[in-house]
């Protein structure tokens, strides 16, 4: 089999960036490990940048997301029974998008099927093979049989666990790695979200998070210990610690209703260097990673896939190279800033065990002066709209 780009990983990164070479003509084939059904079942991101609402919007798959979605202009910060507001669309002029990463990829996925994209499901023992030569090929096997796929360029888009990042030689590849030490305990139900914007909540108790889906569907996340599993938790003790990390009157008004879903992530800061090697283009989870405090995760994907798009379309039309070349430098120069944003918004929003007194005070100076300051609050928001690619 023969592509000009072959994309292993059929998660957003993939699917979105095979789509829009998909509009410049360029034949992509996308290698996904899982079923369909699998990848759906992935409850994830929900808040998106306008940047990526602009690039479904080029990819021809904004439709439902701007009939179905949500446009948020700001969100809310609370710590013990004080809350205030940042507003967004104030400070920046840009609102963001609730819209959930679930109704993103099954839009990504249709438009491949309705464009006969080439898309593999099921595949094993993906191997990248000479990604530093002129003449990259990805071998697998399907179903028992062994495939190669010959290409000119390969797209790691294959998360966190993927293989395309270990390709990378370890002389060549340099990692960062922050793990913090509690997790996110999430859930999704079908009850009406406490508020029409997400709260973020510092309590003495540990972090929470009010966010949502639509206006039938909740996502609420609370800090966790690392050692605590989805089944420690019955819905009834959830529901009772999440009240007890909100102000007073959102607690009173949020309606419990039965989990559809349940589970823990760890918070982990990440990022390997360089995004290239040769022929590789690292894009996504399979680069970097950011805790989920401030929404960061699909939208740096998603800057990545905007940067590498518009080097392939280069490359293809004018035989350009500069924007290939410069792929690497350009997207750590914007995941590093969101890795700022998300570790300084996680650092002020959790309980962390070895926090003194003293390290309590400040975290609370400085909600109170992002609560205050205007210049504090325009940075904030700068940051979760997204800035600029
Ligand atoms: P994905 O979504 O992990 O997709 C990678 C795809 O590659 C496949 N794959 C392979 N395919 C072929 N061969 C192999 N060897 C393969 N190895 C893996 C996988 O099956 C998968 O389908 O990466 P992508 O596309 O870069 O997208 C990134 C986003 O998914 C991610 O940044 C966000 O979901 C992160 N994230 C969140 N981000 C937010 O902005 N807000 C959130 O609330 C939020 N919550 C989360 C999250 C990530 C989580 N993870 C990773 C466990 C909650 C969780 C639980
Ligand atoms: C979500 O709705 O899943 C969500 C929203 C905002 C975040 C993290 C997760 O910062």
């Amino acid at each position: 089999m023969k592509t000009q780009v072959a994309i292993i990983g059929g998660g957003p990164s993939g699917l979105l960036l095979s789509q829009l070479l998909h509009t410049r003509g360029i034949d992509s084939v996308v290698l996904e490990r899982k079923t369909k059904d699998y990848v759906l079942g992935r409850i994830r991101a929900g808040v998106l940048e306008q940047g990526f609402v602009e690039l479904m919007e080029e990819a021809g798959c904004a439709e439902r997301m701007h009939s179905e979605g949500f446009t948020h202009d700001g969100t809310l910060i609370s710590y013990g029974d004080e809350i205030f507001r940042i507003d967004f669309t104030q400070h920046t002029g840009k609102p963001v998008m609730v819209y959930g990463q679930t109704e993103v990829t099954r839009d990504l996925y249709a438009a491949r099927e309705t464009a006969g994209g080439k898309i593999e499901f099921n595949v094993e023992d993906v191997v990248i093979l000479g990604a530093d030569s002129d003449t990259p090929r990805v071998s697998c096997s399907v179903g028992g049989d062994a495939r190669t796929l010959e290409c000119d360029f390969v797209a790691g888009c294959d998360g966190f666990h993927g293989v395309s990042r270990q390709t990378i030689p370890l002389d060549v590849r340099k990692e960062y790695e922050k793990v913090y030490p509690f997790g996110w305990l999430g859930i999704l139900s079908e009850t009406p979200p406490v508020n029409h914007e997400l709260i973020y909540a510092n309590s003495e108790r540990g972090f929470a998070l009010c966010s949502m889906r639509n206006d039938k569907l909740s996502r609420y996340y609370i800090q966790c210990s690392l050692s605590d599993s989805p089944e420690d938790w019955t819905d009834e003790a959830f529901w009772e610690e999440l009240k007890r990390r909100i102000p007073k009157e959102h607690a009173d008004a949020l309606i419990a209703g039965p989990s559809i879903e349940k589970s823990i992530a760890p918070l982990r800061s990440f990022v390997t260097e360089p995004m290239r090697w040769g022929r590789l283009f690292l894009c996504g989870d399979a680069a970097h990673i950011v805790p989920p405090t401030g929404a960061k995760g699909l939208n740096t994907a998603a800057s990545d896939i905007h940067y590498l798009y518009n080097g392939l379309k280069d490359f293809y039309e004018n035989g350009d190279t500069q924007g290939i070349d410069g792929y690497s430098e350009k997207a750590l120069k914007r995941i590093w800033k969101a890795e700022r944003f998300s570790w300084w918004f996680s650092s002020l929003m959790h309980r962390y065990p070895d926090q003194s007194e003293f390290d309590l005070k400040m975290q609370i100076a400085e909600i109170e002066f992002l609560r205050s300051n205007d210049a504090a609050q325009r940075a904030m928001a700068e940051n979760y709209v997204g800035l600029p690619y």
